[in-house]
């Protein structure tokens, strides 16, 4: 919490009654028990949880307490006309795009360019993200101010390229989570696949994938495909393999999707606003050729943004990522990820097995995978990820 936020409520917790102070100081107790089983539970050797640590003082656990209460907004400025009237200038929304300090959002019908409050600049530990539920406050007769975000029911996050400590949210409330990959080129990484299933399930959002470009795959590609993608299809991630060119299968892709809001993302040049623009021609997002620059980092779409579909589904097109680094994620939800690698685990010698090399002896997991029981890509895929988180907890 900053220090603004820190001062309102040492003063929220200064001006409470002895009564209240006494039952704050129960629930923060009982807070800080909880936190001390989390953190007990995750057994995990640098594991810290959001908020204060178990062992800090009760004090912090009571501001803790009063910030979920919400005691930590600055109080509104008072109105300056009667409530009625200022009512009528407050508008809800959704969040179409976002650019430094302004956003795009969907009111109704309208499109309203809103100005974000620097309180929320400045306090926001995540900045606004498309698809974020958003009031509006008019301020001039034509000039609104985002005001507030709702609390998420969903999200698909990654680090913050430009500081990996802060979480980037790349869309909010979204219902699905559309991996793009293209049948032949750019090159299809399972490795990406992967981390993106970790970070839809860490986000509470489902996955499905589509194979793009099908009518530049021959029949032995194809059948290459169908292996790549079979441990996905097991976990019952939904697979669909069309042609934003020929329009194959996009059919299929449409009723699957009905009417939710889904996120495109996938490497650059693989065929998101293609794709977009092939489910609702009249959208008209801009595409590019992949040429050689692809490779050095151009992308077409340079901005996330929300598209509303004829038959009510919306759809978030994204600039192509490179790498996809995982927020907040740990063993246990890698291991929710490969439920096909976890179920084995129970036939590991040792309860703390990582199943990642011969140091750790009798491992039930690469046993399977010597035997043919779990395909090797598998195991590589979850060794490769489970690596790179243990290397970033030091
Ligand atoms: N043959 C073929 N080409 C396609 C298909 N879909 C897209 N393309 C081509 O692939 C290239 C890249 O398409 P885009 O839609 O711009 O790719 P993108 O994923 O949005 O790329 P970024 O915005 O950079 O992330 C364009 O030249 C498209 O014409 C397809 O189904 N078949
Ligand atoms: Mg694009
Ligand atoms: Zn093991």
């Amino acid at each position: 919490m900053n220090g603004a936020t820190r001062t309102r409520l040492e003063a929220t917790l200064a001006a409470l009654d002895p009564k209240a102070r006494r039952r704050l100081s129960q629930r923060a107790a009982t807070l800080q028990r909880e936190a001390r089983a989390e953190v007990r539970a995750q057994r995990r050797k640098g594991f810290r949880r959001a908020g204060p640590q178990p062992d800090d003082a009760l004090h912090e656990w009571m501001l803790w307490a009063l910030l979920q209460d919400g005691a930590g907004e600055p109080a509104e400025a008072p109105a300056e006309d009667d409530e009625a009237a200022a009512h009528e200038d407050e508008r809800q929304g959704v969040v179409l795009s976002a650019a430094r300090g302004a956003a795009e959002v969907l009111v109704g019908e309208e499109t309203i360019l809103a100005a974000i409050a620097p309180r929320l600049l400045a306090e926001q530990a995540t900045l606004i993200a498309v698809g974020d539920e958003v009031t509006l406050v008019r301020r001039a007769e034509d000039r609104w101010e985002l005001q507030r975000v709702a609390p998420r029911r969903s999200r698909l996050s990654r680090p913050d390229p430009q500081d990996p400590l802060k979480e980037r949210v790349i869309a909010a409330n979204v219902d699905r989570v559309v991996a793009v990959v293209a049948a032949t080129t750019p090159p299809l990484r399972v490795g990406l696949l992967d981390r993106l299933l970790v970070a839809a399930r860490r986000g509470g959002v489902a996955l499905t994938v589509v194979v793009n470009k099908l009518d530049l795959a021959d029949a032995a590609r194809r059948v290459e495909l169908d292996e790549l993608l079979a441990p996905y299809e097991a976990l019952q991630v939904a697979v669909h393999r069309v042609s934003a060119s020929t329009g194959e299968g996009l059919d299929a892709l449409r009723r699957s999707l009905g009417g939710a809001l889904c996120v495109l993302v996938g490497a650059s040049g693989v065929g998101k606003s293609s794709l977009l623009n092939a489910l609702e021609p009249t959208l008209a997002a801009q595409t590019g050729e992949v040429s050689e620059a692809v490779g050095k980092g151009r992308h077409t779409t340079t901005r996330s943004t929300l598209y509303r579909l004829a038959d009510g589904g919306r759809i978030i097109d994204t600039p192509g990522v490179r790498a996809f680094g995982l927020w907040r994620v740990g063993l246990d939800e890698l291991n929710e990820a490969f439920p096909d690698v976890a179920e084995l685990a129970p036939d590991c010698r040792y309860g703390d097995c990582r199943h990642l090399d011969e140091g750790e002896a009798d491992c039930g997991v690469r046993r399977a995978a010597a035997e043919g029981r779990l395909s090797a890509p598998r195991l590589l895929g979850y060794q490769r990820i489970a690596r790179s988180l243990l290397a970033e907890q030091g």
